[in-house]
């Protein structure tokens, strides 16, 4: 049996693209036969990770718990594509550490462009007071120092933003 469980983690800013840049990839990769899965923030908060908020602690249990999922899924040949903010170099470091065969795919979009397209309403929100501590706003983003990968969603397509990802898998032997 072909051995090809991993984790790719996508991190950036709200409205960065990561979701749709993971479905995307998703997609592809279940049409080539593989299983994958998905744990996005945001709809993992409202089960696995329910009660968290987004303080500093709040964030690094939330993205442990993530990491621990995917380690369990990954160990047993499922892709696994991670999308949460993941503000914390740290904790990201310590995820990879845990997590064999991981990949960091930073999705950099400008808080300025993710300000622009608040698809959800929330930097408005944060701009306004009504949410506090919004990553970007005045809560930090840590920028990944060396990705496998950097999506860079103002200046190309998700299309072009999904296929770098599914290079650099075969890149690295692992498609
Ligand atoms: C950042 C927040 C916040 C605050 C609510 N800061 O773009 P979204 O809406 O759909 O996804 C964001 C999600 C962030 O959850 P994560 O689990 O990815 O964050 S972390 O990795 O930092 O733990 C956003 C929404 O929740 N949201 N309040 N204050 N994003």
């Amino acid at each position: 049996q072909k051995e090809y469980g991993m984790t790719i983690w996508f991190t950036g800013l709200s409205g960065a693209g990561k979701t749709t840049i993971c479905q995307f990839v998703e997609k592809e990769l279940r049409i080539q036969g593989y299983r994958v899965e998905v744990l996005d923030g945001d709809a993992v908060r409202q089960n696995l990770c329910k009660g968290l908020g987004f303080s500093k602690e709040d964030r690094e249990e939330n993205i442990r718990r993530i990491g621990f999922v995917a380690s369990l899924l990954a160990r047993n040949n499922v892709i696994v594509l991670v999308s949460a903010i993941s503000p914390y170099r740290k904790i990201r470091e310590e995820v990879r550490q845990s997590i064999p065969s991981f990949i960091e795919v930073y999705v950099n979009a400008s808080l300025e462009v993710c300000e622009q397209r608040d698809v959800k309403g929330l930097y408005k929100k944060a701009r306004s007071g009504q949410i506090k501590h919004f990553t970007g706003i005045d809560d930090p983003y840590e920028i990944p120092f060396s990705p496998e990968v950097e999506c860079k969603t103002n200046q190309e397509s998700i299309a072009e933003s999904a296929t770098k990802v599914l290079e650099k898998l075969e890149e690295l032997g692992y498609t």
